[in-house]
């Protein structure tokens, strides 16, 4: 319902229904006429004052997904584990087709999350910056408000370069008809399908109805991280939804999500030459994505997305296929991943 609103509103009434669920007011009259996938910039003698600026995320972080390390089989041109075309999961930070240069700053190692009353913080460390020290891809996380598998919003930053909190490049998108994900969401569709991914603007550095909307700075000592703080108010309410992280380059496109539904696994490749039919990684490369975190419950274990729950290493009952895990307090619930095959 909440789609079929967002649609409505974008296609006619975009000015009332945006200053309707405004939570700051400093939007200039031009802002607040504006329907959002058509942002207008303000015009150039007026100064933006930001009203509501993200502090420190809290240090005790209430959830997080780890994710594969490549560097150590970097030089086998080749992922250690954790990409998985057909399911959705990406662990190739690598060049195509020859998977001789290895990004470490496209490398997520960890993602984390925490909430406070105004804000949603959530971090992405990288393995490292990039040899001449900044962060060249682009960086985001989709949320499933719904926890039905299909990503709801984007938030994403290209290039990020600012060591305090700053809205500049940071982009939150809306995935308006609701095709994202396609069927099965999260898994391969096939047939393929072709859909327009997150194809509405809310926000861009500033631009939008709340100015305020969405934020990011990065870390560049240890641990190298990318950080965002979003208005939780764009939730509406829901409190139960699932997180995933991404950074990549060029193929890190709104337009395309899901990217497995527009793709074929022939086209995108593999980063794993266990999977010899579609090794190397080809038409999807220079990308990675973490397991998405549950916020707000306690996950069964099959919501779409969350990666398989694994038993810890040395305890009976351990997949054989899964070399190592990773285990962390996901609310009051042990969670443990496998983040090696
Ligand atoms: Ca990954
Ligand atoms: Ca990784
Ligand atoms: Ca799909
Ligand atoms: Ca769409």
């Amino acid at each position: 319902m909440r789609k079929f609103i967002f649609s409505i509103l974008f296609i006619g009434i975009g000015v009332i229904g945006f200053s309707a669920c405004a939570s700051g007011d400093l939007a200039s009259p031009t802002l607040m006429a504006v329907i959002p996938a058509t942002l207008v910039p303000p015009a150039t003698d007026e100064i933006l004052v930001h009203k509501d600026i993200p502090g420190d995320s809290p240090a005790d972080v209430s959830y997080r997904s780890g994710d594969q390390d490549s560097s150590p089989m970097a030089d086998k041109k080749r992922a250690p584990g954790g990409d998985r075309f057909t399911f959705g999961r990406f662990e190739r930070p690598f060049n195509a087709d020859a998977m001789d240069v290895y990004f470490p700053d496209l490398d997520i190692q960890d993602t984390w999350l925490v909430e406070d009353e105004m804000w949603l913080y959530a971090g992405l460390i990288l393995k490292s910056t990039s040899d001449d020290g900044f962060l060249r891809g682009k960086y985001g996380f989709e949320i499933d408000s719904n926890v039905d598998g299909g990503g709801d919003w984007l938030v994403l930053v290209d290039q990020p370069d600012s060591l305090e909190w700053s809205t500049s490049g940071v982009r939150v998108l809306f995935d308006a008809n609701d095709d994202v994900g396609g069927l099965p969401p999260v898994d391969a569709d096939s047939p393929q399908t072709t859909g327009d991914g997150y194809e509405t603007v809310l926000f861009d550095s500033d631009q939008g109805d709340d100015p305020d909307l969405a934020w990011s700075m990065v870390i560049l000592q240890e641990p190298v991280t990318v950080q965002f703080a979003l208005k939780r108010s764009i939730l509406e309410g829901d409190d139960q939804y699932m997180i995933g992280m991404w950074a990549g380059t060029d193929d890190f496109d709104p337009s395309l999500f899901d990217l497995n539904d527009h793709y074929s696994h022939e086209q995108a490749g593999a980063a794993s030459p266990d999977f010899e039919y579609f090794y190397p990684i080809k038409a999807l490369s220079e990308l990675d994505n973490a397991c998405r975190i549950p916020i707000g419950f306690q996950p069964v274990g099959s919501e779409p997305g969350l990666c398989p729950v694994a038993i810890p290493k040395n305890e009976p009952g351990e997949p054989a296929s899964c070399k190592q895990t990773s285990c962390y307090t996901v609310g009051n619930q042990r969670i443990c991943i496998c983040t090696g095959y």
